[in-house]
Order: C-alpha cells, then structure tokens, then sequence
C-alpha cells in the first residue's frame, strides 16, 4: 500500500490563530478578561466542541412518531453532543452575554466575537442560538411582558436554559409571509389563544418556546388579511411531561445540508400561545427577531470563511506537489490570498453591524449609527451568505480531492454555507429590504452611509499606498449617490435594483 501518508490539517485554537480578530479586540476591547475568556474558550473548541459538533452531523435527529405501545408521540430524538451544545452555549453565556452588557456598547462585539469562533465547530447549534437571542431581543423590546421566558432565555444556568423556534414560513410563503400565513389564532375565554395552521419550515424544533405568528379571528371566524391581520404569539412548545402543545410534527426535513438541526414540518392542532404583540403588529413586531438572526447569519457567513481560510493554510504548510510544499507555490498563495481577503472583509463589515447593534443597546447610538444599522443589517447578510458559499466552495478545491471526501468533515462546510442565502430572507427579499429602509426613512440611511463611507475615505486618503483605491471607490460611490437620489424620491417595491 505504499509508505506515504499525507498530515492531515490540525484544527488549533482558533482564537491564537485569528491575527484580525485579536488585532481588532486589541483596538476597541482590550480588556484582558475578554481575551483571558476568548483564549480559554479557544481551547475547549479544539478539545472538546469540535468533537461535539462532528457528533451532531454524523448524528442527526430523527423523529419517532409512535411509542412502542402504538400511542402518537411525535418525539424529535437528538444525539447526546446536541443536548451537551445547548448546556454548553448556557455555561458560556453565548446568548447571556448580549444581555449582561458587561462591557457596555462593547457587549455584543465581545458576545458575537465569541460566537464567531464557536460557529464553525458548533454543529450549527448556533441556529437555535440565533432564534433564542432573537426572541429575547423581541421580548425585550415589547417591555418584557414575559419574564420568566426572557430570564429562561438569557441565562448562564444550565438547568434554566431554554431555546426558543421561529415559525414563520408556511406553505405559501416564506418570503412573503404577510399574505402566505393561514394559520389563525382563536381567542379562548381566559384571554389566551389557541393556533390552528401548518408551519413549513421550522428549525430548532426541539426548542422549548417558540415564536409565531397568526391571524386571530373574529367570532364569525374571519380575519384581516395582509401584514395588518398578522400578530405575534408566544408558546411553549412541550409540556412538563414531554407531550407536546397542540403541536403534530409531520415529518423531518431530508435537506441538503444542516442535517444537524431537526427542521420539521408542523400542523398547529389547538396550540396554547400567548399574544405578544398588538394585534396586528405581528411582522413589525417580529422584525426585532430578524435583525438578529440576520446579524448571527453573518457572523456564521464569517466564521465559515475564516475557517476554511485557516485550515487550508494549514494544509498548505504540509502537502507537496511538484517537489514543494503548496505554500511555496505563487499561484497557489494567490488563491489563498483571496481568501483571506474576502474574509478579512466579511470579518470587518459584520463586527461594524456587532458593534453598531451593541451602540443601539446600550443607547450610545447617534442617529447615524441607528441609520447604519437599519442599512447595513440586510446588506451584510446577503453579501456574507453569497461570499461564504465561493470561499468555501474554492477552499474545498485547495484540499485537491480530499476536499470532496466526507470523513474530513469538509464538505459538510460547503453545504451548510448553501443555506446562508436562503434563510433568514433570500439574497433578492434582503435586495428589497434595503430599497424599503431607504423609501421608509426618505433616503436618511443612504445620506448616512454616505456621510460614514467619506469619512472613511478621508482617512484612509492620508496613506500614499491607499491613494489609488480610495479614488477608485469614490467613482462607485457617485454612481451610487445618482441611484439614492432615484430610490429616495420613489416608494419602496417600484424601484429598479439595476439604476
Ligand atoms: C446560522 C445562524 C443563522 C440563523 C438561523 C436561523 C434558521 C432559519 C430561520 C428562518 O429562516 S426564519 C424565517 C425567516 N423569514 C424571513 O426572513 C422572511 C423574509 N421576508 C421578509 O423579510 C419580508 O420583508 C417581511 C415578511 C419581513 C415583510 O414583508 P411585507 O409584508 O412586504 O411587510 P411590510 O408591509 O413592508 O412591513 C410590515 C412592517 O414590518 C412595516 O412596519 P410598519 O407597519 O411600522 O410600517 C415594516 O417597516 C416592518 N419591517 C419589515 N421588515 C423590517 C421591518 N422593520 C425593521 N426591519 C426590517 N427588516
Ligand atoms: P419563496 O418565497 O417562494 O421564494 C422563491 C424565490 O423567489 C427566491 O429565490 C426568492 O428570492 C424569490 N422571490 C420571492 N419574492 C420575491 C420578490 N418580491 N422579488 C424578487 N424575488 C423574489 N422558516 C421559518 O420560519 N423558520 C425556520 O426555522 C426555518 N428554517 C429553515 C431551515 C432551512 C434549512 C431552510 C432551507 C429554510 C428554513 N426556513 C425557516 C424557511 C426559509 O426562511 C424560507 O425558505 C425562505 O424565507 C424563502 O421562502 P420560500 O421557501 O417560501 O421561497
């Protein structure tokens, strides 16, 4: 069989190993307990959260609809290292940390950096994590209406940890979920509700509460339609005894990639929620929930590069070809060159919307960080998702065929990044996201990020080497002006994304 073996590429801590990410914590975070935690916690990854995650794809969910005795139980069956994530990601405050606000208008770059590193290791268990953060944003901003479920949320305590779903998407929509959501909400004597409708889509289906929305009816049994008839509800999801709420799950999901996370299809039987929202203020009110997980969906877009990045470095420290290592190799440097710097870039625009997010928090924001923030959240995850799926897809090809094989664990990285353009808004609904922030604030977030981008350029115009480049953005950036002027003036959805 021959002598010769290839070294495989060694995942290290990843922390020690990311020169950007301690660089930019140096320069705004240089608290040395921030850097004490994220050191440890680069270890734990390597040694045992690696583990975990691997676990979770080669292990995932199933669904036992029946019980021995014939009786319907629709139990979602997980593997150990699932369970042992989620004590994990509470030990850790990895949803805590947003909320504890130790470090002021730092708090989320410090928690999102610490998500950054956990996401690539962490069998996706970041999904649940995003849709948990999300939940306790929306509570939050309602005025806590309930407090033991935002406690639950955002505890360190293992024990109290809960998870929280986001179940929007239904058959007839996902994008569009004003007018696709049939599920109606039935007002019982006591004040609360009951849901009947069918959830498409619904990852995280193990989560302990939920969020959803619904068209409550009137006594007739009627219901507005559009966005002015939706409504936000809260509900646990499984009962004290493991049955679940009013909740039947049809099937798992057999998807391309996140095999991780059990994505279910579910008919809403009589489910008891809590109202959370005015009426009618479903999808205003559940936009707090998508800010979030639209931030989480960039921080993973980052971190799925970021370590490919790292580890076909590695790599290229070990294999030879053509008589030298791959390192050696101009063209080979190249390709990995443009890695780092499409990663590099997703680094520096997602912990801009981290930082600006953690401003608004701790209500340090300026009218422009507030601006930016509106603008820059659909932007970073449409432009994020698409570059993780190239950096990816290319660092795969730097493995030469080990790339493609399934025992390396690499190809499950290409195919969880395909879903990043997918959820959480497809890349053309973000497209028009943007088009509605600039129409809603009357061209304000687009005269913001002109203000903020010149400022920049003047900086950086002060470096000789930066010169030509700096004049090369301010020719795109007049072009983009001559579109603001056109999206200002129009409403939101007859405007051209190609002007
Ligand atoms: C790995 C970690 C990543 C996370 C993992 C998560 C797992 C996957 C989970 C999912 O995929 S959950 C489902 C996600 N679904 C979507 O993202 C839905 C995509 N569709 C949209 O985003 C639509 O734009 C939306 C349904 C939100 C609204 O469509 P409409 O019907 O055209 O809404 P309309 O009438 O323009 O807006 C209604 C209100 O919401 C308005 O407020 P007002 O009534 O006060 O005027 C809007 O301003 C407000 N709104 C809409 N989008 C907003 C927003 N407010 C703030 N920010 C936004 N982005
Ligand atoms: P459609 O809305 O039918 O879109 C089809 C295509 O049309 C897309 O390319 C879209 O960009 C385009 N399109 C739609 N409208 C426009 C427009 N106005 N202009 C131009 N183009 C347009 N949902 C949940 O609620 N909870 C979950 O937990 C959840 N988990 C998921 C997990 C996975 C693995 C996946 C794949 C999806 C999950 N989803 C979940 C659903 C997801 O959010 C939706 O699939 C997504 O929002 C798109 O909706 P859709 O599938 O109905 O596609």
């Amino acid at each position: 069989i021959g002598t010769f073996f290839q070294e495989r590429p060694l995942l290290t801590n990843p922390f020690t190993q990311d020169a950007l990410l301690r660089a930019y914590l140096r320069r705004h975070l240089p608290e040395q307990e921030v850097q004490r935690d994220l050191l440890r916690f680069g270890e734990r990854l390597v040694t045992e959260i690696e583990a975990l995650g691997r676990q979770c794809e080669l292990k995932p969910p199933v669904l036992q609809h029946y019980d021995a005795w014939g009786r319907r139980v629709d139990r979602i069956l997980t593997c150990d290292a699932w369970t042992r994530l989620k004590h994990i990601s509470a030990q850790e405050g990895l949803v805590a940390a947003g909320y504890e606000r130790t470090y002021g208008e730092w708090s989320r770059v410090y928690q999102m950096s610490k998500m950054y590193l956990f996401a690539p290791s962490a069998g996706l268990y970041t999904c649940p994590l995003a849709m948990t953060d999300g939940a306790a944003k929306v509570i939050e901003s309602l005025g806590v209406p309930v407090r033991e479920a935002f406690e639950r949320l955002t505890t360190r305590d293992e024990k109290r940890f809960w998870t929280s779903g986001q179940w929007m998407t239904e058959r007839r929509g996902g994008s569009d979920v004003s007018s696709g959501t049939e599920t109606v909400a039935r007002r019982q004597q006591d004040g609360r509700f009951k849901l009947y409708g069918f959830k498409w889509f619904t990852s995280a289906t193990d989560a302990d509460m939920t969020l959803t929305l619904a068209r409550i009816t009137d006594r007739s049994g009627h219901s507005t339609a559009g966005s002015r008839g939706l409504s936000l509800f809260m509900a646990e999801v499984w009962d004290a005894d493991g049955s679940s709420n009013g909740v039947e799950v049809q099937r798992l999901k057999d998807k391309l990639g996140t095999r991780q996370v059990p994505t279910a299809e579910l008919l809403l039987d009589g489910m008891n929620a809590q109202l959370l929202s005015e009426e009618g203020r479903g999808v205003a009110s559940i936009a707090n929930m998508l800010t979030i997980t639209r931030i989480y969906n960039t921080v993973c877009a980052a971190a799925a590069m970021r370590r490919i990045s790292h580890l076909c470095r590695e790599y290229a420290c070990k294999r030879s070809a053509f008589g030298k290592l791959l390192k050696d190799h101009a063209l080979h440097v190249q390709t990995l060159s443009r890695l780092e710097v499409e990663t590099r870039a997703a680094f520096l625009l997602t912990m801009e919307v981290c930082r600006l997010l953690g401003r608004e928090e701790n209500r340090s924001a300026s009218d422009r960080d507030t601006l930016l923030l509106r603008l820059l959240t659909p932007v970073a995850k449409l432009y994020t998702a698409k570059q993780a799926v190239c950096v990816v897809s290319e660092g795969l090809e730097s493995f030469g065929g080990q790339g493609y094989i399934e025992d390396t664990g690499l190809p499950s990285m290409l195919r969880d990044a395909q879903v990043l353009s997918i959820w959480e808004g497809t890349t053309n609904v973000l497209s028009l996201d943007v088009l509605r922030s600039i129409a809603k604030s009357s061209g304000s977030v687009l005269q913001a990020f002109f203000v903020d981008v010149n400022e920049r350029l003047l900086a950086a115009d002060a470096s000789a080497a930066l010169r030509p480049a700096v004049s090369s953005l301010r020719t795109s950036l007049s072009a983009l002006k001559r579109f603001a002027q056109t999206a200002a003036s129009r409403p939101a959805g007859t405007l051209e994304l190609s002007a």
